[in-house]
């Protein structure tokens, strides 16, 4: 790569604010054709099941099954799957999983409740989804490690049963996939995808149960046909691509940097990669090790484009400044290399996960550091979180009343119902006063 096309901004420049912004705009381009394919078989997966899903998997995967059975990828083919890879590899994948499961232990809600001196006991029900679905992408997209940080957390929640669909295009299986499934722990797993797979989790068919939230990546078909039957199901977030944004005092060997800076921008041409540093001498030093060590990366092309039209070598005044432009971008994540990084890290508001000091690489955190890897792009740091068991349970409120409490609570009920005409309201706190504790 020409060190030259990867875009060098200051921020003193004027400009520079704009430049940013142009630089983080992204939407997802709403596509009519998409839309009204998925809105199609959405509807006939409703309307025909099964019959839908076999046509369809036929159709786009050219997979002929019989049967749904067919579809079915039963435990023994997972363990087999488990059983089947190479000792190094099936080693890592449990070491990850059991660092990840500690990791979101950590993160069950429980039920709590407090009784008021009149003995009203007032609290808050903590219970996990009956059933999710687990979409995972087939493809070059295909991540064992995404199936483990999209099933432990259910699985950790305590959630009743967890269903994963994954094409398999021509038929064939990822054993990789197959084996983060049986280690995660998931309970069923079809051979299905695509908005037909979406549609078969939130309606339901004579062989796939109806989930009540459907989590995990997926093509522009899939993220449509979430977004369709978000309401009738829970869903996640709607993924955007990799954002990795890294403030450097300069002091980081710039090798660290550039291979840091290729690791999400490989993910996807649409990637965002970017560098502040106080250090201009650094940002040119990032530019050479960018230079020479890209043409080796099997992915070359693929992290060219995404450095050349979104990423950025930025000259900041200082840390405190890097901060405050770290806050706008709201990265997905956010590598802080230098000294006393929590100093830096108190600073930061809104970023979906913080790597401190310089031996975090994000990519540990992809892997097996522990938290979730499915976090918020797009600048949606700022308003949400990793995934996490929280989104595997929810709430139910608790209100139970004592004698004497109906007397405090029915007098304040009373008047407001009055207040707003609701009259069956007030009578029904009033035959409790009435009845006298
Ligand atoms: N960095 C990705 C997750 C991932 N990386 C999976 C490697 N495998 C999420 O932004
Ligand atoms: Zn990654």
């Amino acid at each position: 790569m020409n060190s030259a096309s990867i875009r060098r901004l200051d921020s003193t420049a004027a400009g520079f604010g704009r430049e940013l912004d142009a630089l983080l705009a992204w939407e997802a381009s709403q596509d009519e054709a998409i839309e009204r394919a998925v809105a199609g078989i959405l509807a006939d997966v409703r309307r025909r099941g099964d019959e839908a899903i076999l046509e369809y998997t036929r159709r786009f995967d050219r997979l002929d099954a019989a049967s749904m059975a067919e579809l079915e990828i039963g435990q023994g083919e997972l363990q087999a799957a488990l059983d089947g890879l190479e000792p190094g590899i099936r080693a890592a994948l449990e070491a990850a999983a059991a660092r990840v499961r500690a990791y979101h232990e950590h993160q069950r809600a429980a039920s709590w409740s407090f009784t008021e001196d009149d003995g009203t006991r007032l609290g808050q029900a903590v219970l996990p989804l009956d059933r999710a679905g687990l979409y995972v992408p087939g493809g070059k997209a295909a991540y064992p490690s995404s199936v483990l940080m999209n099933a432990i957390p259910a699985k950790v929640a305590g959630v009743g049963e967890l269903i994963m669909v994954v094409p398999t295009p021509d038929g064939a299986r990822n054993p990789l996939v197959l084996a983060a499934a049986r280690i995660a722990g998931v309970d069923r797993v079809f051979a299905i995808g695509g908005a037909q797979a979406v549609g078969a989790l939130a309606y339901g068919t004579a062989t796939i149960p109806q989930v009540d939230k459907i989590v995990g990546p997926g093509n522009a078909y899939v993220a449509e046909a979430k977004r369709r039957v978000f309401g009738t199901v829970g869903i996640d977030m709607i993924a955007g691509p990799s954002e990795i944004l890294i403030i450097c005092d300069g002091r980081t060997d710039p090798d660290w940097i550039a291979m840091d800076l290729f690791s999400q921008a490989e993910h996807d041409e649409m990637a965002q990669a970017i560098l502040l540093t106080p250090d201009a001498g650094f940002i040119e030093r990032v530019a050479q090790s960018i230079e020479r060590l890209l043409p080796a990366m099997p992915r070359a092309a693929v992290i060219e484009k995404s450095l050349a039209d979104r990423g950025a070598l930025v000259k900041v005044r200082d840390l405190e400044e890097a901060c405050e432009i770290a806050n706008r971008i709201a990265p997905e994540h956010l590598e802080i290399s230098t000294d006393d990084p929590q100093r830096w890290a108190d600073r930061i508001r809104h970023a979906g996960a913080i790597f401190m000091g310089r031996y975090a690489s994000e990519s540990l955190g992809d892997y097996c550091a522990g938290p979730n890897h499915v976090l918020p792009t797009m600048r949606t740091a700022r308003f949400s979180s990793p995934l996490g068991v929280y989104d595997f349970q929810k709430r139910t409120s608790l209100i139970e009343v004592s004698a004497a409490g109906a007397q405090t609570l029915g007098r304040i009920a009373s008047a407001l119902a009055h207040g707003e005409g609701l009259q069956a309201h007030a009578r029904s706190a009033e035959f409790r006063l009435e009845s006298g504790g």
